[in-house]
């Protein structure tokens, strides 16, 4: 049994799908920490060096898990990554997969400039539902929600589902 007063949320998907602007409007309405991890990665320096070809980090996932430790044992805390298996199971309470459809991820990731082979790899894995796939094998069945992130309204819809599971957690766990 989890000693959390507040639970611990990913929000997981692609790049693109819409995790960080979710977590920032979460975050405004609850009062709950959006920990992005790319950010973590960068300030905490959990990482081994930039990988040119993807522009990204490449992360090191015992310092970024020892970076976050403390602030995820103590709960209320909303993870931004577009990975999820690497966070022990006995941290988490709900995991989101953001999903949205081709056209609208190759516009939204052409707006960011990725370049070419970054594109195209994060157009087959949401394709093929790494990230759905992932989250289902890592963790409980019913903790795992697939929402869709194509239009504003589905974010409103999205946020305001997540926010009335927090008050049912705090409920259930008389917090
Ligand atoms: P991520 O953090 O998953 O990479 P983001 O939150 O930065 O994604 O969103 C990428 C862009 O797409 C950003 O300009 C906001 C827009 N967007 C995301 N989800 C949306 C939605 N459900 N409706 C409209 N725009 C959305």
């Amino acid at each position: 049994m989890a000693t959390r007063t507040s639970p611990n949320i990913i929000i997981t998907g692609t790049p693109g799908v819409g995790k960080t602007t979710h977590c920032e409007l979460l975050a405004e309405r609850t009062g709950l920490k959006h920990l992005s991890v790319n950010q973590v990665v960068k300030d905490r320096e959990c990482h081994e060096g930039w990988d040119d070809e993807f522009q990204s980090w490449i992360v090191d996932e015992d310092k970024l898990l020892d970076a976050i430790e403390e602030e995820a044992k103590e709960g209320g805390c909303i993870i931004d990554w577009h990975a999820c298996d690497l966070f022990p199971k006995s941290w988490i309470d709900l995991v989101v997969v953001l999903r949205t459809d081709t056209t609208t991820l190759y516009d939204r990731l052409s707006a960011r400039k990725y370049p070419e082979a970054k594109l195209q790899e994060n157009l087959d894995s949401e394709i093929m539902e790494v990230l759905l796939e992932e989250a289902r094998e890592s963790y409980d069945e019913e903790i795992v929600v697939e929402l869709q992130s194509t239009t504003a309204d589905e974010m409103d819809t999205n946020v305001d589902r997540i926010e009335d599971w927090l008050k049912q957690w705090k409920a259930d766990n008389g917090t």
